[in-house]
């Protein structure tokens, strides 16, 4: 195996016997040929396309979801992934005879087998080692794992009935582009930016589907108590699973809590409604496995991030969508599909209420519209100078103690600074009572990582409200976090924005070339992070 996809990846080089994240290379093996599989499938579609063939709203969630499986911590099943990569075969057999011009097709959407016994000796042939040029492989997997982070977007903004062909398309063509040989490096970079800019069309999809179906996130003050009722706790990002699963469990006495990323679904109004919506249990995802023992209750897992389960609590995992654990229960259901999710609740109601681990409460929902309802107040900061800096500190939380450092940098800034956040990275931060400034929280939470487009918003707006031309003008530094190929889209999206000088970290991607980080460092000047005390100075 090798995978280098995630900011844990081991060495800060590559993971080549097991992951870190706890992936076998079993199963590394076959994500790498179902990803094979995928962009041969994605040659297909694209050349159908070119011949005015209609492409399913089916096959490009299929295309999805095949995307999303392989993102970190997502899914550990070798039979579910085998079982996509026979679909995928399965779709292209189907297509290539509908395909009315079959010249030039590459090896990659060619391939098939009817042999299963097969895949893992194929998947060794053809992994991310098997491009041989460093600069080439580096701006072929930066771009699939942009892809993969769109594709996860994507998949949520259709769970709620909004869908994009143009997204589809580019999604699907570029993909196909990551294997073909006639490409070269200056066009891979101008496809890695492109790639950021429909980064940032998924976002404001979802965040169009979100807004539509829940309204818009508002100020809140979330519980991280407990109460005295069984319940079930949910992780994840996937709103449409919370809906359901909050819906089903009225009248039961089971509570419902959020953990991780399903945090900021307690900001949307839609969910207030709900009684047994009881709070937020718990940190980042990577404190799952102390958090979600206990916790006491059966725990629902609705994207990554997972960790591989303790024994202790294993039965109590429940996963659903691209999310896959062998021995773990997994409820089906396809988007649009209402799922059934009885065998939880039911589950629940055996279990004692989770053991309280913390107590008070924290606030978030300043997601774009709730802080431009606040412009006003906010300009005014700015310009009386109560507010001094933004500091975009938005991405991923991990396990690595090095990410310390947000803490001791958050802990560390001056008083007139105020932290924009998204993303599960807020947990370094977001317990800390940093204070306000006339009233505005100096730790301003607008919800998920794919929030991070309200974030981009919110400078845009005051980029127009003191009329600047560059958004670089702004007293915003970014100083950002990642952990998974989410993330990557999130960069991706803000540079296509034109943000210049962002500090990405704990460590710069492995998979970055000496040569691509140049042209990223060059051009966009990223660069990694140094001591609190050098980067306080530099970036304030
Ligand atoms: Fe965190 Fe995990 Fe949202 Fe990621 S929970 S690390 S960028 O999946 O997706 O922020
Ligand atoms: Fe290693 Fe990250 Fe890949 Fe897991 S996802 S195998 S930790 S690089």
């Amino acid at each position: 195996m090798f995978c280098f996809q995630c900011q844990e990846t081991a060495q800060c080089t590559g993971c080549t016997r097991v992951g870190v994240c706890g992936k076998s290379a079993t199963t590394a093996t076959l994500q790498d040929l179902l990803i094979y599989a995928t962009k041969g499938l994605c040659e297909i579609t694209t050349k159908l396309r070119q011949e005015k063939q209609d492409i399913s709203r089916k096959l490009n969630q299929f295309i999805c979801e095949n995307l999303f499986i392989t993102i970190t911590n997502a899914n550990f099943d070798d039979e579910i992934i085998i079982k996509r990569i026979t679909d995928t075969l399965n779709y292209k057999q189907e297509l290539l005879a509908k395909l009315q011009n079959k010249n030039n097709l590459s090896p990659v959407a060619l391939w098939t087998t009817n042999d299963e016994n097969t895949y893992l000796v194929k998947g060794a042939t053809i992994g991310v080692l098997a491009t041989e040029n460093e600069d080439i492989r580096s701006l072929r997997e930066l771009i699939t794992y942009g892809l993969k982070g769109m594709a996860a977007y994507n998949k949520h903004a259709n769970a709620l009935g909004k869908s994009n062909d143009e997204i589809d398309a580019f999604l699907q063509a570029t993909l196909a582009k990551t294997i073909d040989d006639n490409l070269s490096g200056e066009e891979l970079t101008a496809l890695a930016l492109e790639t950021g800019a429909f980064g940032v069309k998924v976002m404001a999809l979802l965040d169009e589907a979100n807004t539509s179906r829940y309204g818009n996130p508002e100020i809140t003050s979330v519980d991280i108590g407990v109460r005295n009722n069984p319940a079930i706790l949910i992780s994840g990002h996937d709103l449409r699973d919370l809906e359901v699963l909050l819906e089903q469990t009225q009248g039961t006495g089971v509570d419902v809590y959020t953990h991780s990323e399903m945090l900021p679904a307690h900001y949307y109004p839609f969910f207030k409604k709900y009684k047994n919506f009881a709070g937020n249990y718990g940190n980042a995802w990577w404190k799952q496995k102390e958090e979600f023992l206990s916790f006491n209750g059966p725990i629902l897992l609705t994207t990554n991030c997972l960790v591989p389960p303790k024994a202790e609590y294993k039965d109590r995992i429940y996963t659903t969508g691209v999310v896959g654990f062998a021995g773990c229960k997994h409820i089906p259901g396809e988007i649009g599909e209402t799922k059934d999710f009885s065998a939880i609740i039911e589950h629940a109601k055996k279990c004692p209420p989770p053991t309280q681990i913390e107590t008070g409460s924290i606030v978030g929902g300043f997601a774009h519209n709730q802080v431009l309802a606040l412009a006003d107040k906010v300009v005014e900061a700015v310009k009386s100078g109560a507010i001094k800096k933004f500091v975009v500190m938005a991405g991923c939380d991990g396990r690595q103690l090095a990410r310390n450092y947000y803490t001791d940098f958050a802990k560390a800034l001056p008083q007139d600074t105020v932290i924009l956040t998204a993303g599960c990275a807020k947990y370094k931060y977001n317990k800390l009572n940093l204070g306000d400034i006339g009233g505005i929280p100096r730790v301003l939470d607008a919800g998920q990582c794919n929030d991070s487009y309200s974030l981009a918003l919110i400078a845009l707006k005051l980029k127009e409200v003191f009329g600047l031309d560059d958004i670089n003008e702004l007293p915003i530094a970014y100083n950002i976090a990642w952990y998974e190929q989410k993330a990557v889209i999130v960069l991706l999206a803000l540079l296509y924005l034109g943000v210049k000088n962002i500090k990405l970290g704990p460590t710069l991607p492995a998979f970055l070339s000496p040569n691509v980080a140049k042209v990223l460092v060059d051009n966009f000047g990223i660069s990694g992070i140094n001591s609190v005390e050098e980067d306080i100075k530099s970036l304030i």
